[in-house]
């Protein structure tokens, strides 16, 4: 063990601030084969309604990333020696056509899968998050963990228009990717179209937990909900930035006030330990409204929190 694996460039030999930024300082590799664990950007905002930004999240989320160290302090996990995980590099994006943009998303993840490997991916708006669900849930539909301040399971905007960052989920629920009664959103809160605005996803099943909720009943209570809804079966987990609050995660193109700390964030991340996941995201970072690269900062270390959890489970299915 340990050695075999894709390893970090030293910051004890190369400085943080030097080389070519990678997510986690991985060496930066041309496909998904032989690896356990891929990360991958999806630089794509062509869904976004309003500010659009997250096209550069990628590259700022690999900038900051060069933060993360080797070892998780809670779960004293070495993701690095536990799992081959390197930077499968940017997806083929189309930022002038939505449909193809879609299409190539689903391609780029599709051959990670197809390799063998769990993608982890980085935003791009949240309609990322529909290819990626077409290429992960190609053989039966998968649960999801939806931390977002939004729902996103509205049905058109400007007129007709089915693809837009406020949709995939309910897009994803209608193409049967997601068993809509193991779906759950956490984190849901701000002012909404209209009083029935998430009266379609409830009566699909899908479990929503407004903020207030979460607050009332705190991240232990509604972490056992989460984990008894979506129970052993193959689940996606997808992390909106924007259900972070603003004061910490302010480069996003949605921001509302009231959301998590970026230590509850992190609690719930890890709440995440032992659960069969196929995949995961890390969406919406908007570097051109952010400030000092925090909102950056946030989404790297989540995406550290999702790499070692899935590090763990792919140690563990090695060990079974
Ligand atoms: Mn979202």
């Amino acid at each position: 063990m340990g050695e075999k694996f894709h390893q970090p460039v030293d910051a004890a030999k190369v400085p943080r601030f030097a080389g070519h930024a990678t997510f986690m300082r991985l060496p930066a590799v041309a496909s998904a084969e032989g690896l356990d664990i891929a990360l991958a950007g999806i630089p794509w905002d062509g869904g976004t309604t309003n500010r659009a930004g997250a096209r550069h999240g990628p590259r700022e989320v690999r900038n900051q990333s060069s933060l993360m160290r080797s070892t998780h302090h809670v779960f004293k996990t070495e993701p690095f020696k536990i799992a081959n995980i390197a930077d499968v590099g940017d997806l083929s994006v189309n930022p002038i056509d939505l449909l193809d943009g879609l299409k190539l998303i689903e391609g780029g993840v599709a051959d990670i899968v197809n390799a063998g490997a769990l993608p982890l991916c980085v935003g791009g708006d949240h309609l990322t998050t529909l290819p990626v669900l077409r290429a992960v849930a190609r053989k039966a539909p998968v649960g999801l963990i939806h931390f977002d301040a939004h729902s996103d399971t509205n049905d058109t905007y400007f007129g007709d228009n089915p693809y837009t960052h406020g949709t995939p989920f309910r897009r994803a629920i209608e193409e049967n990717l997601l068993d809509p009664r193991r779906v759950v959103q956490i984190g849901i809160r701000g002012s909404i179209y209209s009083p029935d605005e998430h009266d379609w996803a409830k009566a699909q099943g899908v479990r929503i937990i407004y903020m207030e909720e979460f607050s009332a009943r705190g991240p232990e209570a509604i972490m056992a909900e989460v984990r008894d809804i979506v129970g052993d079966a193959p689940t996606y987990v997808t992390f909106d930035i924007d259900s972070i609050d603003p004061s910490m995660a302010p480069g996003t193109g949605t921001p509302e006030i009231g959301g998590f700390t970026t230590r509850e964030a992190q609690d719930l991340v890890r709440r995440l330990d032992g659960l069969n996941l196929v995949g995961a995201d890390v969406v919406e970072v908007a570097p051109p409204f952010d400030l000092a690269g925090m909102t950056a900062i946030a989404g790297a270390t989540i995406l550290f929190e999702l790499m070692c959890v899935m590090a763990r489970q792919v140690d563990r299915c090695r060990l079974r």
